[in-house]
């Protein structure tokens, strides 16, 4: 250890004499310990400038009642009958005596920083250099003469996540994310950079016992300067080895990720907990590194969401032998052995339990006695969830009452599970407004799915919301701003509405007044009206009977001419919109009415809006960091970014946003964390329960799934470690976007991660966004992995001879299949695809069709439009028989269902 005596001997403490921090640097770090609390102020990797800790801004929060690495937080009980007793180091600091050693940085005993602790336990606290990497070490141990019950042991996690006062350049070149795996004596946590490039840094467990079994937001006073639990400062979590004495209280009415337990300390006795500090050098790193540093590792294909009738796999590193595997809900997952793959990988295959629906969690516990848990997520079959989803959305949330002053009958419109009803009220006026994200999403859903389900009532309910409602009164059908979209249809205005009862419960103070919801200046809300058009002409164009008002083409145009306004400008030169030049959420359609409004040989438009998009792509290419939002940091306007920096070319501005994705949207064995994109704050914007909290599987899940995938697709090397990482998360979060959907077909915003609810949002909120991901990223990947051999990621892999790989398309839509090993990708407009066959020997591909999925509802196909494109390395791909027609899009050809099915061959 190159600790204190060798930099005080190079002069190092002489450089800064007012300065007793402790600085220490091991093989792989060099960082600073607070003078006073002894906690963690900086930690940079060796040799570098980058700093995973806040120590910029951290005397800033050096304060009683703020946490960081470092302190340690106790719920106990001396006993049984006796009321948990709460301490922390943070909340009352004193000065507290340390010391350093040949083998520790600084040991501390902390007692006296612990106020009224020191009759029950004294507490050690160890920093010290393990294997050329940082460790804490603390030992608890009992002085009381009777037994003590330990109901919960936290350690406080504070890298540094403060936005607050940085720009965006500056909050991406400093600023990481914290995200656990709270999977017991498995569980770790990381922290990425920002930038998405490494090195990164993961924690485990050092001791044995430091199992992860709870993650704990740490609320702080919230009067701090840097504004703690804000739009710009996520806050901190604490790793919780024990939680029982939380389950008992705020949590008694949960059912927490792990089973909570506590700990019984006889007199005189001591354990101690550790956790390990350790550099990784890229995302895609992360699982190498935590099972290089001991720890089982799992990896699921794929991913840990299943659909019904999906089959998953999940493959486990392991050191010993697993000894037991317990599920619960018993029986909500069916778990068998499989095989061995390479000298480390076992595999076990995992499928939903008749019935079952929801969280579950599979507790593997090896001959060592460790315990991982592994925690999973059941939907239902995918079509089947779609139709649930359109039927709820036109049934329930239909809204008609022709006395609404606002104008918003007949329309599809925010619900609220916990009542069962529409939200017509709300101090956010847009959400019972029908539009911005959180009021637009329903309706948003509704026309979505019908891009791929198209089912006769439910258009017909969105026609009558389209002619009665969205073209009449959401946006002006005539005069100067015709297509413009208001703000809010709903407003708080007494005097315009002097008949309405507002509810008095509800806070009205600040309240979108009738001016400002008629404002038309929110590009935002333009994504979702087209979207509405533009699905309409999906839906009117593969069905075509289905539509009743209009033809598919006023549909199409209705959609182009709302875009246009958004990048369209005034008489006096001042723009229609703010943030047009954003990327905005959900614009991925935008490409697909573009490409529509080509194939109908409407070009003008279409190069109009191509030249509308090139434009914003261009200015995106000469910036540092081109996501920005009306918030301070996003991750919104990367799908966008991505999406036409790869249209137009510009591959250093596609490279950057991946690698921006790779920073925010982790894999690990958890349902709610695998591929769920940052987001924390729009409880406070679309939800029921409104307060800053980790979001699961917002739209931020479905939307950057978009770029992951599509970049995978365009991988030329698909097996190498990074791509299977983006195809990872990729369809972590495109999964993520179905477990909104519950069994009853009602969609939730998002889920709470926060232990003491760990449910739904009862609001429907801004899930349409989410969706427009699910609907757009929906496809099958059979892929030939170098370890786990052929794996599909959305079907059920058939077992049949060599040579040849059959497999089911088990995703929502089953209208797109990608093939790794050939590049090529297939999808169809109409109908599904039931299932494909590949021989590797006879370079046949056969694709089997059927004119709607099953369990769908929808509408039968007639035809569909079959595309397919290739990757360079397989070119030579062609279809056996069939007229073809090269287009910009790939190849093209019209099907007609009944027809038998569709083959490709190659190579001969
Ligand atoms: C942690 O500290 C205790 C007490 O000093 C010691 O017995 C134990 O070995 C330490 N753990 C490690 C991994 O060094
Ligand atoms: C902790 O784990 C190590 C390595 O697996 C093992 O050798 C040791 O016995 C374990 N210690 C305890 C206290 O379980
Ligand atoms: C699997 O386990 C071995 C040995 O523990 C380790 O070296 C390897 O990196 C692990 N692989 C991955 C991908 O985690
Ligand atoms: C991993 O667990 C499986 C199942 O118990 C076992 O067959 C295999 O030997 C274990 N791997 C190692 C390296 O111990
Ligand atoms: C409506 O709200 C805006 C912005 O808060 C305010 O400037 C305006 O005076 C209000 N108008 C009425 C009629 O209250
Ligand atoms: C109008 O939008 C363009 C980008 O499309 C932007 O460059 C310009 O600054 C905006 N004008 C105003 C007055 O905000
Ligand atoms: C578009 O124009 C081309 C060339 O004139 C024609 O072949 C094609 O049928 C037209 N397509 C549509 C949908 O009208
Ligand atoms: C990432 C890294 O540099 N790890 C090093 C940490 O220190 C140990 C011990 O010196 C090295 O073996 C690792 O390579």
């Amino acid at each position: 250890m190159k600790l204190t005596t060798e930099l005080l001997t190079a002069g190092i403490l002489l450089l800064a004499p007012a300065n007793a921090h402790t600085p220490f640097s091991t093989d792989n770090f060099s960082g600073i310990l607070d003078e006073s609390s002894g906690v963690l102020r900086s930690l940079k990797p060796s040799g570098q400038s980058f700093d995973f800790s806040p120590s910029d801004v951290f005397d800033k929060r050096n304060g009683n009642g703020n946490y960081h690495t470092g302190d340690f937080n106790i719920r106990y009980r001396v006993s049984d009958s006796e009321p948990w007793v709460e301490r922390s180091t943070a909340s009352h600091r004193s000065k507290i005596s340390h010391q350093s050693s040949k083998h520790s940085i600084l040991f501390s005993q902390l007692d006296d920083t612990i106020n009224g602790i020191a009759d029950d336990l004294s507490i050690t606290r160890s920093w010290f250099e393990y294997d050329g990497d940082l460790a804490l070490n603390f030992t608890l141990t009992n002085v009381n003469s009777n037994d003590i019950e330990i109901g919960s042991l936290g350690f406080p996690i504070e890298f540094n996540n403060i936005f607050t006062d940085r720009s965006a350049v500056d909050a991406k070149d400093k600023c990481v994310l914290v995200d656990p795996f709270i999977g017991l004596d498995a569980g770790y946590v990381q922290v990425t950079r920002l930038l998405g490039v490494g090195p990164h840094l993961i924690i485990t467990p050092l001791e044995n016992n430091t199992k992860l079994e709870a993650w704990r937001f740490l609320e702080e006073a919230t009067d701090t300067a840097l504004a703690y639990q804000s739009q710009t400062y996520e806050g901190n979590y604490e790793w919780q080895v024990y939680s029982k004495a939380y389950t008992e209280q705020e949590w008694r009415n949960v059912t927490p990720w792990n089973e909570p337990t506590s700990l019984r300390l006889n007199p005189g006795q001591s354990i101690s907990f550790g956790l390990r500090f350790t550099i990784t050098p890229s995302v895609e790193k992360i699982e190498e590194t935590v099972s290089n540093v001991g720890l089982p590792v799992a990896v699921g294909v794929p991913g840990y969401v299943l659909h019904g009738d999906m089959q998953g796999r999940l493959f486990i590193n392991n050191s010993s032998d697993i000894s037991s595997i317990n599920i619960s809900p018993e029986g909500s997952l069916s778990v068998k052995p499989s095989r061995r793959y390479g000298n480390k990988w076992t595999a076990l295959d995992i499928s939903a339990g008749a019935g079952a629906f929801g969280r579950s969690r599979i507790d593997l516990t090896y001959e060592k006695g460790n315990r991982h848990s592994v925690h999973y997520f059941i939907t239902e079959d995918g079509p089947k969830a779609l139709a649930k989803l359109g039927k709820f959305l036109t049934q329930q949330q239909w809204f008609d009452d022709a006395s609404d002053p606002f104008g918003r009958s007949p329309s599809i419109i925010s619900y609220d599970h916990s009542v069962g009803g529409s939200v017509l009220q709300d101090n956010r006026a847009w959400i019972a407004g029908l539009s911005d994200d959180g009021g637009a999403g329903s309706f948003e859903a509704a026309a979505m799915k019908q891009t791929v389900q198209p089912v006769a009532s439910e258009v017909a309910k969105l026609e009558k919301f389209v002619h009665q409602t969205a073209w009449t009164r959401l946006q002006l059908p005539d005069g100067p701003n015709k297509y413009g979209v208001r703000k809010s249809l709903f407003f708080y205005q007494p005097d315009a509405v002097p008949e309405y009862d507002y509810n008095p419960n509800i806070n009205w103070n600040g309240v979108w007044n009738k001016t400002e919801a008629d404002l038309l200046n929110r590009a935002y809300n333009y994504v979702h009206v087209s979207c509405l058009y533009w699905s309409l002409y999906r839906a009117g164009s593969i069905a075509p009977d289905v539509l009743s008002k209009e033809t598919p083409m006023w549909y199409l145009l209705q959609s182009y001419n709302t875009v246009m306004f958004a990048f369209d400008t005034q008489p006096d030169g001042s723009n229609n919109t703010l943030f047009h030049d954003l990327g905005l959420m959900g614009e991925t359609i935008w490409k697909s009415l573009m490409d529509d409004l080509r194939a109908e040989n409407h070009t003008s438009e279409a190069d109009k809006l191509q030249a509308a998009m090139k434009q914003r792509t261009q200015v995106w290419s000469t910036q540092q960091d081109p996501f920005g939002s009306e918030q301070a940091w996003d991750s919104t306007g990367q799908e966008g970014v991505y999406l036409w920096s790869k249209y137009f070319g510009y591959s250093e501005t596609m490279k950057k946003t991946l690698n921006s994705i790779r920073g925010y949207m982790p894999t690990v064995a958890h349902w709610g964390w695998n591929g769920n994109a940052r987001r924390y704050w729009d409880f406070t914007t679309a939800g029921k329960v409104s307060r800053i909290e980790r979001q699961i599987h917002h739209y931020g899940s479905g939307l950057n799934a978009l770029p992951m995938l599509d970049s995978y697709r365009s991988s030329s090397d698909p097996n190498s470690p990074s791509e299977f990482y983006n195809l990872r998360i990729g369809y972590g979060g495109h999964q993520g976007s179905l477990t909104n959907i519950g069994r009853d077909g009602f969609a939730s915003m998002s889920f709470h991660s926060f232990p003491d609810t760990l449910e739904w949002d009862p609001y429907s909120g801004d899930y349409g966004l989410n969706f427009i991901g699910q609907v757009m990223g929906a496809g099958t990947y059979l892929v030939d992995h170098s370890i786990f051999g052929w794996v599909s990621f959305g079907g059920n892999i058939v077992p049949t001879e060599d040579g040849i790989i059959i497999v089911e398309p088990k995703d929502a839509v089953r209208q797109r299949i990608y093939l790794a090993p050939l590049g090529l990708y297939v999808t169809i407009d109409a109908g599904a695809i039931t299932r494909f066959r590949l021989s590797t020997a006879e370079r046949r591909l056969t694709v089997s069709l059927a004119d709607a999925a099953d369990g769908s509802g929808a509408e039968a196909a007639k035809r569909a439009t079959v595309k397919y494109t290739a990757n360079d390395k397989s070119a030579g791909i062609r279809l056996d028989g069939g007229d073809l027609t090269e287009t910009k899009a790939g190849h093209v050809v019209a099907y007609k269902f009944g027809q038998a099915s569709l083959s490709f061959v190659w190579g001969n």
